[in-house]
């Protein structure tokens, strides 16, 4: 269609095109009539412009019958206007009614007040449509664009792994089982083993994919299919590991404060992030939490409320390294006091955005930790099977993307960084 190829994004409309004729795609987002002329709101992918209907224009009793969020294309003519936002409308000179809504949605998109979420979920779509989300949406896309520009520049390169898999990596409570064939298999918790395997080649490699937990509840900060940034590098530590992950943070502030610059304005976000983070050692917060009172033993994981406790205490992001080698998944290094492994958790006040780890990679130490997590290594055997050949020091981490999103966007609920989430209630849109 002839209109679509003349098709301008509102925003490269401004005042400089005073007097041009253009054409604009859209939806409506607010029609005010008042009886003699009507300013539509037409709304686009980054930006809103007015059309103004006067009634002497032969297109306004055609506008008369549009609803809101209707889609439609109109060509007018850009006139500078001082009340108007942004200082231009548009006289429409053509009409294309594409899609008349049929339906209002039951939540205004335009009203600063958030509706309830699920009543949001079920029209996602729509929902996508309110400004805010879709700042959160663009800085997610400028993450994933920072991420694989800082990976590349560190010679990383970009793998895929299955998703389709025969046994668990990380422990095998969250599994979800699915029918493969004439057998049982699962989806994958993590690219954990493949992504170690493959720096056997490739030396430096990363995956950006969905990992999926069959997580029991439903909380703000768990989905049952996640976007992990798994990262894994050969020849390092996890201290190395570490200062990777700390710098592909800054990285990835640092290039939405370059590329996101509208977008943070419209969430009113500004940072302060600068590196290194804080480190302490798993043993160090678990005297401080003592001293605070709180319930928990050396070797036991931070309930909910231990981490509500360290977010007050914490400002932003720091690491928990060294912890107890029997409360970290059996690939993970332990240190010459074996009770304490080669790991750490990144976390954001009380969320815990990414964990790694130096890996173990001599094949008798990894069946040892398999069985003393109650894992048989028979079914393990395709990934022991490589540790004979030259299996080298290793170390990685994974990283939550929509954890990730949360710390930058300042999001409570983790279902705002994710389009469609999945969790044990929501299975659709
Ligand atoms: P872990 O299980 O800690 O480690 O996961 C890594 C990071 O992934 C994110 N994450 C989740 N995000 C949303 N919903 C979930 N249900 C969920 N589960 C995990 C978190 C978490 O920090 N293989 C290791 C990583 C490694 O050692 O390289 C792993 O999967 O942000």
């Amino acid at each position: 269609m002839r209109l679509f190829k003349e098709r301008r994004y509102i925003s490269m409309i401004s005042s400089e095109r005073d007097g041009e004729e253009v054409t604009l795609m859209g939806w409506i987002s607010s029609i005010r009539d008042h009886g003699n002329i009507m300013f539509v709101m037409l709304v686009d992918r980054d930006d809103e412009i007015q059309i103004t209907v006067k009634r002497d224009n032969p297109l306004f009793t055609r506008f008369k019958e549009l609803k809101e969020h209707s889609s439609i294309g109109v060509k007018g003519i850009v006139k500078s206007s001082k009340n108007a936002p942004r200082g231009i409308e548009i006289i429409p000179t053509l009409l294309e009614v594409f899609s008349i809504s049929k339906m209002i949605p039951p939540f205004s998109i335009y009203s600063k007040s958030i509706p309830n979420m699920d009543l949001r979920l079920d029209i996602r779509a729509i929902d996508l449509r309110r400004n805010t989300l879709r700042s959160i949406f663009k800085i997610r896309y400028g993450i994933l664009k920072a991420i694989r520009e800082f990976l590349d520049k560190n010679n990383f390169i970009e793998v895929n792994t299955p998703k389709m898999i025969s046994s668990a990596t990380e422990g095998g409570a969250a599994l979800f089982p699915i029918f493969y064939f004439n057998r049982e298999a699962f989806l994958a918790q993590s690219p954990q083993l493949y992504k170690e395997q493959l720096t056997m080649a490739f030396d430096s490699v990363f995956e950006i994919a969905p990992i999926f937990r069959a997580e029991p509840s439903r909380t703000n900060r768990h989905l049952a299919e996640a976007i992990s940034v798994d990262v894994e590098k050969a020849f390092i530590d996890y201290t190395d590991a570490m200062e990777l992950l700390e710098d592909l943070i800054i990285y990835s502030i640092e290039y939405i404060k370059k590329y996101n610059i509208k977008e943070l304005e419209i969430l009113n976000i500004k940072f302060d992030v600068t590196k290194p983070f804080p480190r302490y050692t798993y043993t160090e917060l678990i005297d401080r939490l003592k001293e605070y009172g709180a319930k928990i033993e050396w070797g036991e994981d931070f309930s909910t409320e231990n981490l509500k406790l360290l977010g007050e205490m914490m400002n932003g992001y720091y690491f928990i390294t060294d912890w107890p080698t029997k409360i970290k998944p059996f690939y993970a290094k332990p240190k010459s006091d074996a009770k304490i492994s080669e790991t750490f958790d990144l976390m954001h006040n009380e969320l815990e955005i990414s964990s790694g780890s130096s890996r173990i990679n001599v094949k008798e130490e990894i069946i040892e930790r398999m069985k003393s997590q109650g894992l048989n290594p028979n079914s393990f055997d395709y990934h022991l099977r490589v540790f004979d050949y030259g299996m080298p020091p290793h170390a990685g981490f994974g990283l939550g993307l929509e954890r990730f999103l949360m710390t930058i966007c300042k999001l409570d609920n983790i279902r705002d960084a994710t389009f469609y989430p999945r969790d044990i209630e929501r299975l659709t849109p």
